[in-house]
């Protein structure tokens, strides 16, 4: 069974991770999404709902199996017997980061970190972006799954 983890905060899931996520679906018979459990930072969905509103988007791709995680990345994959990382590159300014992280897990655990490059369309979009547009009332509607765009009216509504 060939197994990949696609980690992240995930709030919420944008087109642009789930464009990533449908890719490593196609090359591994299960990939792992690790949504990060952050305790000093207060997101604006639990980490409960953000695993519901990626549930309901890969509900159909039929090998994805969504699960919490706190401590370091390695460790989950250790758990779970899982060799690859799968993280999509935006741009140069993502590079310098990742390239720390993967050199990092591959050191700790022999983990190895694979890159996928974002889809064009994709390539600006991030959660903190579509937060910010969707708060001030602007059109996310073509950036996120319709779950999560009605997820966000919910949330923001009277805000
Ligand atoms: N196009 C393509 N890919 C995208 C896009 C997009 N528009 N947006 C996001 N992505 C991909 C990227 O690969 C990104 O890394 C991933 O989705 C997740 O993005 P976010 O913003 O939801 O999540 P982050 O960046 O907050 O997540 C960071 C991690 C949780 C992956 C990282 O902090 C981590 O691994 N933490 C665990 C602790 C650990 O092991 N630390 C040691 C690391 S060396």
């Amino acid at each position: 069974m060939r197994r990949a983890v696609c980690p992240g905060s995930f709030d919420p899931i944008t087109n642009g991770h789930l464009d990533i996520i449908a890719r490593a679906a196609k090359l591994y018979d299960v990939v792992h999404v690790a949504v990060m459990i952050n305790k000093s930072k207060q997101g604006l969905f639990t980490v409960e709902e953000r695993i519901a509103l990626i549930e309901a988007v890969t509900a159909d791709f039929g090998n994805v199996v969504v699960e919490a995680f706190h401590g370091l990345l390695v460790d989950f994959c250790k758990q779970r017997d899982i060799p690859a990382i799968v993280k999509g590159l935006r741009a140069v300014s993502d590079f310098d980061y990742e390239l720390q992280m993967a050199q990092m897990n591959i050191g700790l655990s022999g983990v190895e970190t694979l890159f996928v490059p974002t889809n064009p369309t994709y390539s600006f979009l991030s959660s903190s972006l579509v937060k910010e547009v969707a708060t001030w009332g602007g059109d996310v509607s073509h950036l996120v799954p319709p779950q999560v765009s009605a997820a966000l009216a919910e949330r923001l509504a009277g805000k």
